[in-house]
């Protein structure tokens, strides 16, 4: 660890006096004239909003000479259109960023404020399910570190994701209120107003001798802009998501006031408003909501008229829009783009039908995240046909000159035809949001190597006939800053010792860790660091949950949407397994462990529900019986988000990532356990398989079917009996939650998982089981030879610098976008930079318990 540490008054190396005496001033300015509060009477959240703003304003130095140099270059921006972005907290994100961390903890030092309390007083800004919306907040920060000038685009819900509480062993679904203390972070721009139109009819008239559309629609909402700004590694760049925010357009009109319907008035209002009041809560399987239709527009229409108007008042006209603009779609939720764009071009601006759609194609490109047949979005054609009338008729008109194509390609074969068309004719006519971004798009890229060969095999198999060369993959990253340098201070300071302070800029000096990998001095320290972060997550624990965990055990995790796919499932089978053959055999000298699970369901789907309630009734019976020795411990820990990741994933000795082969589209949770020393236990899935040939075979755990296999038992139609038969210790399981063992309450409460497990089996929990459970007994042998684990933990870190969403963006911005990138910082900036910083995050992470967010 850096011995250039600093304690409390004085200024860290490099950061002179008058840097710390100006942000003290810079504080106690913000808290007097911002907050209105002075010094006797501030609150530890007052103080918090009193250092961010005093933050931001440095941001915002920076954010307006980006802004400017992009402008005057000309240079070509990004549009990442995305109706979630899961950020979590951003003061220590900025503050690190900035290279500020040293000198605002010895600042509020100086003035009796402990810089740990105050993080923990941000609310945890969950505007995004998992992992799609989560990737998104990556990417914005990949951007902004490599200099790309780019614009988030998305909705600013009043409420996030919702809260979730365990009571009684059962999800429970509260609103999620991170507004309500102000954001401190944002800058409205009341003059930013967009107007987004819904409903009403299309009325074709001759001008010119041209026909031309007109829509009358039938309603209004407007669009008020919201920016937060996105800060890059070392502060240089600064980009802006701008969220848009919902209001009637005129809610107190004047025949209002005449005619005193204030009710009237007052029910449009909140109409309007409802669009952005909360993010839908289900991940891959759509809710087939008027509002989330709604939403989508809203979003996509405002997002392309900011860009179309920045366009113009710099180039005067949208000929060559693709050349300056390039809007990513992440997933179909931003589809109406194609149309909305192509709206834009012929009917607002008169461009020829062919040369728009040529400039529509040339702009947008779309990321697919998920094949699940459950998840592809469409829309019934009568819903379009009323809130968007005039986007069905352009989407009939791209319709029938794709078919066209299909037909000279395929010609007669009705199946191609079906298959490729944007209206699914077989379900009740229906609009498919995923062929519609296809077709539309230049590039079409799946979020891992497999994912994207899949694409290609399954649901995109004819339109990849149809334009070859469309679909390129990108598997996903992570944005290290967080992720490693934030959340893992410890290790941080450890890699820097090891591979040179060039590790903050480049993850490829990881790589020097190999090195060091058996050297057992080394070892030693490694293995220091996860136990130092296995205190913390053991204290939180105790704290949330009043178990007791033993920071020597192996510590166990799974956290990720609950899902059947994900198969949290198989893991608590495999727990009860353990659990038994513990109580049959407790002499053995059983592997210490302790089951750490976390997620949400979506609120509506029951049997995930019902899967979080076996988890924390076998917890009740496993924790609380003697027998057992404290030797194997199950943790379900409530509210899953950004922040406690944060906390869980450092401490990790065991990754689980044990989808059904074929299901997982990539995954992100696995390289964030993985860059921090945890050994995967997996399938052949999503980017798992790019894990292991990074990490090496020999260090990762492998089981179980394959896609094909799946593929093919699907085919086969077995029920799952007789695996069952076959597999003792699968059998006695199940028949422990079938005869009520964990639930002797309510007997058959878990009735219909017992049902499934035996009689569909549609996920391969069954299937999978003694190939699970071996591997796992394979995981303890492992963990015994203690020298052996540690090698192959470090080997893991020092193997996945390949899994930076710079190296993702750098892709994206190559291959996709034809955007050019800042190189690598350690020539342009000095290393000096840095030097007191790892100091500042150590002592963050000493201090206890993250979550404490606001109620
Ligand atoms: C769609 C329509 C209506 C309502 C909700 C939705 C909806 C919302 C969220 C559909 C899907 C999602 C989220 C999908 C998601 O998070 N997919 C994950 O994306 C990650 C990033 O690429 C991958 O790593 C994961 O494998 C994939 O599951």
């Amino acid at each position: 660890m850096s011995e250039k540490s600093f304690q409390g008054n004085f200024p860290a190396p490099g950061q002179s006096t008058d840097e710390l005496a100006e942000i003290k001033g810079a504080i106690l300015a913000k808290l007097r004239l911002a907050i209105g509060k002075d010094v006797g009477m501030a609150t530890r959240h007052d103080w918090y909003k009193a250092a961010a703003l005093a933050l931001r304003d440095r941001i915002v130095h920076h954010w307006l000479t980006a802004e400017k140099q992009s402008y005057d270059a000309g240079a070509k921006r990004v549009y990442y259109l995305s109706l979630e972005f899961l950020i979590g907290r951003l003061f220590t994100d900025a503050l690190n960023n900035m290279g500020l961390l040293p000198v605002f903890e010895a600042a509020l030092g100086d003035l009796g404020v402990d810089l740990a309390d105050l993080r923990k007083c941000e609310p945890d800004a969950a505007l995004g399910n998992g992992g799609l919306g989560r990737l998104a907040a990556c990417f914005m920060e990949s951007m902004a570190t490599l200099a790309i000038p780019a614009i988030g685009y998305g909705i600013r819900y009043d409420f996030g994701l919702f809260r979730q509480i365990i009571a009684e062993g059962w999800q429970q679904e509260y609103p999620d209120e991170w507004l309500s203390f102000g954001n401190p972070w944002e800058l409205q721009r009341p003059e930013v107003v967009y107007h987004v139109h819904f409903g009403g009819s299309v009325e074709r008239v001759e001008a010119n001798g041209r026909d031309r559309t007109i829509w009358h629609p039938a309603e209004t909402v407007q669009a008020v802009a919201y920016d937060t700004p996105i800060v890059g590694w070392r502060g240089q760049h600064v980009n802006a998501l701008r969220l848009w925010s919902a209001r009637s357009p005129d809610p107190l009109k004047l025949d209002v006031f005449n005619s005193g319907d204030y009710l009237g008035a007052s029910a449009e209002e909140a109409r309007a408003e409802s669009i952005c009041k909360f993010l839908y809560p289900n991940d891959e399987s759509p809710a087939g909501r008027e509002l989330r239709l709604r939403q989508e527009y809203f979003f996509v229409s405002a997002s392309l008229q900011d860009l179309i108007q920045r366009h113009l008042t710099s180039d005067g006209q949208l000929r060559g829009l693709a050349s300056k603009a390039a809007v990513q779609l992440n997933d179909t939720h931003p589809s109406l783009a194609v149309a909305e764009l192509m709206r834009i071009l012929v009917d607002l601006h008169n461009f020829r039908w062919d040369e728009a759609w040529k400039i529509t194609v040339a702009t947008l490109s779309y990321t697919n995240h998920t094949l699940l047949p459950e998840a592809l979005e469409t829309w019934p054609v009568e819903l379009f046909e009323r809130l968007l009338p005039r986007h069905l008729e352009i989407i009939y008109r791209i319709n029938v000159a794709h078919l066209a194509l299909a037909d000279a390609r395929c010609p007669g074969d009705i199946d191609f035809r079906a298959s490729v068309s944007l209206i699914d004719e077989k379900s009740g006519r229906r609009v498919r949001m995923g062929q519609l971004a296809f077709v539309g798009s230049h590039r079409i890229n799946g979020v891992s190597a497999m994912h994207s060969d899949l694409m290609k095999e399954t649901v995109f198999h004819d339109l990849n006939h149809l334009y070859p060369g469309r679909i390129t993959n990108k598997t996903n990253g992570i944005t290290f800053r967080r992720w490693l340098m934030l959340a893992n201070p410890k290790l941080t300071g450890l890699l820097r010792e090891v591979c040179g302070d060039a590790v903050l800029d480049d993850p490829t000096q990881l790589k020097h860790l190999e090195a060091r990998a058996s050297d057992n001095a080394f070892q030693q320290k490694f293995r220091a660091v996860k136990y130092h972060n296995k205190i913390a997550l053991a204290r939180l624990i105790g704290e949330r949950l009043n178990i007791h965990v033993d920071p020597a055990a192996l510590f166990d995790v799974q956290i990720k949407r609950i899902h059947e796919y994900k198969r949290q499932l198989l893991n608590i089978l495999e727990t009860i397994a353990l659990y038994q053959s513990i109580k049959d055999d407790p002499q053995r000298d059983w592997v210490p462990r302790v089951k750490i699970f976390a997620g949400k369901a979506a609120a509506s789907y029951r049997y995930a529900k019902l899967i979080i309630k076996l988890i924390n009734d076998v917890a009740e019976i496993v924790n609380n019986d003697p027998a057992i020795g404290g030797r194997l411990k199950v943790a379900f820990l409530a509210d899953y988000n950004v922040s406690l990741a944060e906390v869980i994933i450092p401490a990790a000795d065991l990754s689980e990532q044990i989808s059904t082969a074929g299901m997982e589209a990539s995954g992100t949770g696995n390289m964030k356990l993985a860059l921090n020393g945890a050994l995967t236990i997996g399938t052949l899935d999503g980017a798992n398989i790019e894990i292991r040939d990074h990490v090496g075979p020999e260090n990762i755990a492998i089981f179980g079917m394959e896609a094909m296999d799946v593929v093919v038992r699907r085919k086969q139609g077995l029920d799952a009996t007789d695996v069952i038969r076959r597999s003792p210790k699968l059998s006695r399981a199940i028949n422990a939650i079938g005869s009520g063992e964990f639930s002797p309450d309510d007997p058959g409460r878990f009735a219909s998982i017992v049902h499934a497990l035996c009689y569909l089996d549609h996920y391969m929990v069954s299937a999978d089981f003694d190939a699970y459970y071996a591997a796992q007994r394979g995981i303890d042998a492992r963990w015994q030879v203690v020298p052996a684990w540690t090698r192959a933990s470090i080997l893991n870190v020092a193997r996945m610098s390949w899994f930076s969403s710079d190296r993702a963006i750098r892709e994206y911005a190559r291959d996709i976008w034809n955007v050019p990138v800042r190189g690598d910082f350690a020539a342009t900036v000095g290393s000096a930079w840095h030097a007191a910083r790892s100091d500042s995050l150590n002592r963050l992470a000493d201090s206890p318990a993250i979550a404490g967010s606001l109620p």
